[in-house]
């Protein structure tokens, strides 16, 4: 009887176990587009992932628009940096006030194609980035995209240096006023859920911002008309975690919410990806003037920017722009 009386004791615990409600926790994710852009849909992907893997034990309740931080797309980092928020799905150029070398991504014509882009986040220098990001409080799970940013405008098009000149334009962070500046335009920073709004009246002429993740899904054809594709900077997103979360689960807890992050960002570049591919056709449809310039007028317009590349360069560091274009060079 013994044996049989053992396991009536094993089941007996099983079931109490299973009828043991989980109690889920439920983490806040921010993050600085609206929610019908490949950020949103990737922070979905990365709930999804994160619900299924845990067996329903943890998820992310999504904030877009960087509701939690008043609308400061810049200072999401700095709070999940202090523990103040869990998750962040932002871009490089947002962390630049915090972390100056997350600048050297978006330098002006640093990469010519999405296998530079790759080679970088997936090698060493994505490794060293993640390295000075956790100096920071922030543990950087995976990188997503925002993309190549592509200038529009409501002036005329921009086919030259030169056509630049005395545009007002909206910039996110501090590295593109140098590169506006460069260019001889009027560059201001402005949030960018003020953005749509100051295109709409007239505040500002132009933006920048990549075709795929953002200027389709939040609609930018309706309020500008000119746009070129000069693929002037890049612009990584990643999802971060505050270090002290991170630091609070043990290992097996930790790869789990790499995994989810790290499939959800493949996921979030693919479509990017493809919605970049197919949004020429789809901006001229709905109405904007594309022009895109050849390999000789890029060539003019990294000339032209070349000041706002060697002010960053210095600012970032020479060893770290190094480790990126060797990295670029040897692919
Ligand atoms: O503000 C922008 O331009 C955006 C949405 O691309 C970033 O967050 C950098």
């Amino acid at each position: 009887l013994k044996p049989l009386a053992a396991v009536a004791a094993l089941v007996a615990a099983i079931a109490a176990t299973a009828l043991t409600p989980v109690e889920a926790k439920t983490f806040r994710l921010s993050h600085n587009t609206n929610d019908s852009t490949t950020w949103q849909k990737g922070a979905e992907k990365f709930n999804e992932l994160l619900k299924e893997k845990s067996g329903g034990e943890m998820d992310v309740r999504i904030f877009p628009m960087a509701q939690l931080t008043g609308g400061d797309q810049m200072k999401q980092a700095e709070m999940v940096g202090r523990g103040a928020l869990d998750f962040v799905v932002t871009s490089a150029i947002n962390v630049t006030p915090l972390v100056p070398e997350m600048a050297v991504f978006s330098l002006p014509y640093l990469y010519s194609g999405y296998d530079d882009v790759d080679a970088t986040t997936s090698g060493e220098p994505g490794k060293k980035m993640e390295e000075i990001m956790a100096e920071h409080g922030i543990v950087v799970l995976a990188w997503g995209e925002n993309g190549f940013r592509e200038v529009t405008n409501n002036v005329h098009p921009v086919k030259t240096p030169d056509d630049m000149k005395g545009l007002k334009m909206r910039v996110a962070g501090p590295m593109y006023i140098d590169v506006m500046n460069a260019l001889g335009a009027n560059p201001q920073q402005m949030q960018w859920t003020e953005t749509f709004s100051a295109l709409q009246q007239g505040v500002v002429d132009g933006q920048e911002n990549p075709i795929g993740a953002v200027i389709i899904p939040q609609r930018v054809y309706e309020v500008q008309k000119y746009l070129t594709t000069w693929h002037y900077s890049y612009d990584p997103i990643f999802v971060g975690v505050s270090e002290k979360l991170w630091n609070s689960w043990d290992d097996k807890t930790k790869e789990m919410v790499r995994s989810a992050a790290e499939e959800a960002m493949d996921y979030q570049k693919t479509i990017t990806r493809e919605d970049t591919a197919k949004g020429i056709d789809f901006l001229k449809e709905k109405g904007m003037e594309i022009y895109q310039p050849s390999d000789a007028e890029i060539d003019a317009f990294r000339e032209a920017t070349k000041p706002a590349f060697d002010t960053w360069a210095k600012k970032v560091g020479p060893d770290l722009v190094g480790l990126f274009q060797e990295t670029i060079d040897a692919g």
